[in-house]
């Protein structure tokens, strides 16, 4: 049996496409999938895209791989990974590498790795981005582990990777959870995007009562300025569907209860525990919790409202897209704190410009934005918040009065945007000289003497509140 260079485990859509988009670049694939059938299909409708070596059982699979063996395995996260995982491990050898390219918490990722290392073995938390499409045409692949797997893994991984201007949309993330956690962050940012172009249409329509093809028409014009994007190409198309068995605008026929796989809120769960305010991303989570209840917004479907008429519709759009785009600076500065955060929580070193160039391609949130934000990395790899580099500092100092006047005519008409007004909130704490948490420390002194820090000299204070309010040393 001739030797496979690389091999996938689990053949649904994504396995499926990964394995092709390998075969397609010349590499023999190993295919193994749980039920047999699946790998059959494969092998009968893409068999002549390359080089297939299928297995019906693990043994069969790991036996038909080059030493050291290169094993992906693209199964549903969470139980069946560690099966996998299991399973693999005990017919492989020391050197041998397994890659998860599943959505994994980057939390077992590290808790596999080390596991995994102590066996001698490589395991190689791999985010990978891009949906079906993706992973079959060039998805962006952000993984992890250890420096020697990089080497044996990087050229292909890089080879079958989306490229812009010749760039691969993969590098070596850093060590272990490194590559599961910036996927995870990417997944979270892609909710903030969405929340955003969610708030822009609704209060368009809403203000202005236009159509949703009509509003496909301004994503559209949008999408040849600073918005350019995949996520802002896609809403035009999604707009401008009409629904063929009723007529009706397509987003018309959908229901208004937005799903979560947890990507998101394992991002907000995470930035709670690094302290890092990601508000953009978490208000787009809860917004899509709140979108889920809906017994709840029955039950508040006659609490009242304001009146909808009155919008000055003349600089309604164009103030928009200024808040829709100073709200996405937001929303990607505080997911580039994040992942500083955990770079310097768990030793992993992250070149965060590296991360905006691998997420120019092929991933979802594809954009042009994205090399902004490498030339800010490149300018100053220390940057405190990406709100600070000249470029985006321009961009909100220009969009500021527009993103108040939104922010503005949503309450004033009762539109909810809380995206683009978290966004504000964020930017207007920054960048304010002093803040209210001065009387939070006095209220948690008064009543838990957990004490505070002077403006004027060192130390920690208490003052006796309950005697003579004379301020102590603490
Ligand atoms: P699914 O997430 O739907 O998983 C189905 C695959 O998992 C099948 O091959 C199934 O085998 C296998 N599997 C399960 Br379920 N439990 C197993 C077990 N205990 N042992 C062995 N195999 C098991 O597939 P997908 O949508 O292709 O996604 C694969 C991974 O990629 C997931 O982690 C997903 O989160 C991630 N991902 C998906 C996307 C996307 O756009 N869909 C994007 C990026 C990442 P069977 O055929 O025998 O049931």
């Amino acid at each position: 049996m001739d030797l496979a260079d690389i091999g996938v485990t689990g053949l649904a859509t994504m396995g499926r496409n990964l394995a092709r988009n390998l075969a397609r670049h010349g590499y023999a694939v190993a295919v193994h999938n749980r039920t047999h059938s699946r790998t059959q299909q494969l092998v009968k409708e893409f068999g002549g895209e390359g080089t297939f070596v299928p297995s019906e059982d693990l043994a069969g699979f790991v036996a038909s791989l080059k030493r050291p063996r290169r094993a992906i395995i693209m199964v549903k996260a969470g139980a069946g990974t560690d099966a996998v995982i299991d399973q693999l491990a005990a017919l492989m050898e020391p050197g041998d590498m397994i890659v998860d390219g599943g959505n994994a918490h980057y939390a077992d990722t590290r808790r596999r790795e080390a596991a995994l290392r102590e066996r001698g073995l490589h395991f190689v938390g791999t985010g990978i981005s891009g949906g079906e499409e993706g992973a079959l045409l060039g998805p962006s692949i952000m993984p992890g582990g250890s420096a020697e797997s990089w080497e044996a893994l990087g050229p292909i991984l890089q080879d079958i990777s989306a490229k812009v201007d010749g760039v691969p949309c993969c590098v070596h993330v850093g060590p272990d959870g490194a590559g599961h956690f910036v996927k995870m962050v990417h997944n979270g940012i892609e909710y903030s995007d969405m929340q955003l172009i969610a708030e822009s249409y609704d209060l368009l329509r809403q203000a202005l009562g236009v159509t949703p093809s009509e509003l496909a028409g301004v994503f559209r014009e949008w999408n040849k300025g600073d918005l350019d994007s995949y996520l802002i190409e896609i809403t035009a198309e999604v707009l401008e569907q009409v629904d063929a068995e009723t007529g009706r605008p397509f987003v018309d026929i959908v229901v208004d209860q937005a799903e979560q796989k947890g990507t998101g809120r394992w991002t907000v769960q995470s930035a709670l525990d690094l302290g890092v305010p990601v508000t953009g991303i978490a208000e787009a989570t809860f917004a899509r919790a709140l979108s889920g209840h809906p017994e709840q917004r029955a039950a508040a479907a006659s609490l009242a409202g304001p009146d909808l008429s009155g919008v000055d519709g003349r600089e309604l759009v164009e103030d928009v897209r200024q808040a829709l785009y100073a709200s996405k600076i937001v929303a990607y500065a505080q997911g580039f704190d994040q992942m500083a955060a955990a770079s310097r929580e768990y030793g992993w070193d992250l070149d965060l410009g590296a991360m905006a160039t691998i997420w120019r391609g092929g991933c979802i949130i594809r954009a042009k934005f994205l090399d902004r934000i490498r030339a800010a990395y490149d300018a100053d790899p220390h940057l405190p918040t990406l709100l600070a580099d000249p470029t985006f500092a321009g961009a909100l100092a220009a969009a500021q009065e527009s993103w108040r006047r939104v922010v503005t005519t949503a309450v004033r008409i009762g539109v909810p945007t809380p995206g683009f007004s978290s966004a504000l909130a964020y930017y207007d704490g920054l960048r304010r000289d002093r803040l209210p948490a001065s009387l939070v420390q006095g209220l948690r002194d008064y009543f838990g003497a957990h004490t505070y820090r002077r403006v004027d000299k060192e130390g920690a204070f208490h003052v006796d509140w309950s005697g003579d309010r004379a301020e102590r040393p603490a």
